[in-house]
């Protein structure tokens, strides 16, 4: 048996010799390592013989499959090489083609509003700070002189969650604007703070032309002694000029939120009827692009500031509403739904 082997082995190593492709070589390994070749038989058959003959001939088939199994490998690589100089030299690989280009990313537009909006305010002595997704019903609204059961919870539906804390379940919520950040900015520095925050929100919405349940918004505010009113109204007024340009005229009305006394909104004429009145303003002329007003003195206590010394203003802005205005888009729901050709275009 052990003469078998043997000659197994010269057989082997005499066919591998002569052997310089691949599809050759896969029909060697069937030969001698594949299920029917000689040295699997030999393997098969080693129960049947007797002790002493069995270790021996196990122990010289088991190696000599080793050996072919390493052998196999060594040539495998040699003749991979010798494949691929062939194939350069008969010029079927051609190194000096250019390479494919591979496609670069880019930002997403309310990434590039965002940035160049913060860029504004930043160039104005704002700072930007970012805040928590996840929020306290006491930061979202609370502090915010939205109590429970106040009905200025209505005007923005919640998503709700549990969170566990040592003391049991605690409603949490995705926060639904970013003013939340006032309180939490506030609490923490004193006076004078100059402040945008820039974020996600969340509402519990159908979605439509108009609105999203996630969408950015960048929140503002700045609280000292003697800002007034009019402190908001020139940041704002001259952000709208800086973002959408000299001739844009602005105007702010009346408006009302829990946390602001007085509140405004905010409109800039039509850009694309010029304020004569159009579809895309419903034919007011105007078109409103944030809520702002004056910090609520029962805001600035809850925070330890004195109301009787510091004043501020706050503001909120949708960006998603922002592009749409400035780009003329007449759907919201595009900015989320990765369709490229839409998205290349900005
Ligand atoms: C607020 O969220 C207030 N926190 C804004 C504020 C801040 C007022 C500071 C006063 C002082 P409002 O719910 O109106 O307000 O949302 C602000 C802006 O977010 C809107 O003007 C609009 O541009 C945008 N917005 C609101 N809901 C949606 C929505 N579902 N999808 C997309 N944008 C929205």
């Amino acid at each position: 048996m052990i003469a078998k082997l043997d000659e197994l082995r010269s057989r082997a190593l005499g066919e591998l010799d002569s052997i310089d492709t691949s599809s050759g070589l896969e029909a060697w390994r069937i030969r001698y390592l594949g299920r029917k070749s000689a040295l699997t038989e030999v393997l098969r058959g080693l129960a049947t013989l007797p002790l002493e003959e069995k270790r021996a001939t196990g122990a010289a088939a088991n190696e000599l499959r080793t050996f072919l199994e390493k052998t196999l490998t060594l040539k495998e690589e040699a003749i991979r090489e010798s494949e691929i100089a062939r194939s350069i030299e008969q010029g079927q690989l051609d190194v000096t083609l250019p390479g494919r280009p591979s496609a670069l990313g880019r930002l997403h537009p309310t990434t590039k509003l965002l940035r160049h909006i913060c860029d504004i305010f930043m160039a104005m002595g704002f700072e930007v700070i970012e805040g928590p997704d996840v929020e306290w019903d006491y930061y979202n609204f609370e502090a915010l002189n939205i109590p429970q059961d106040h009905p200025a919870r209505d005007m923005w539906d919640t998503l709700w969650m549990d969170f566990e804390t040592e003391d049991g379940r605690q409603p949490m919520l995705l926060r639904t604007h970013t003013s939340p950040m006032q309180i939490r900015v506030m609490e923490s520095r004193r006076p004078p703070v100059r402040v945008i925050v820039p974020g996600k929100v969340y509402r519990y919405e159908a979605t439509d032309a108009t609105h999203e349940a996630m969408f950015y918004q960048i929140e503002g505010f700045a609280v000292d002694k003697n800002i007034t009113l009019a402190d908001l109204k020139g940041t704002l007024f001259e952000f709208a000029k800086r973002l959408f340009g000299e001739e844009r005229k602005a105007r702010f009305r009346c408006d009302y939120f829990p946390f602001v006394e007085p509140g405004v909104e905010m409109a800039i004429d039509c850009f694309l009827c010029n304020g004569a009145g159009c579809q895309l303003c419903s034919g007011s002329g105007w078109i409103e692009i944030l809520g702002a007003g004056m910090v609520h003195p029962d805001v600035l206590r809850r925070v330890d500031y004195d109301p009787d010394v510091y004043t501020g203003f706050a503001f909120g802005l949708g960006l998603e509403r922002m592009l749409m205005l400035k780009y003329g888009i007449d759907d919201i729901r595009l900015f989320y739904s990765n369709d490229l050709r839409f998205l290349r275009q900005f």
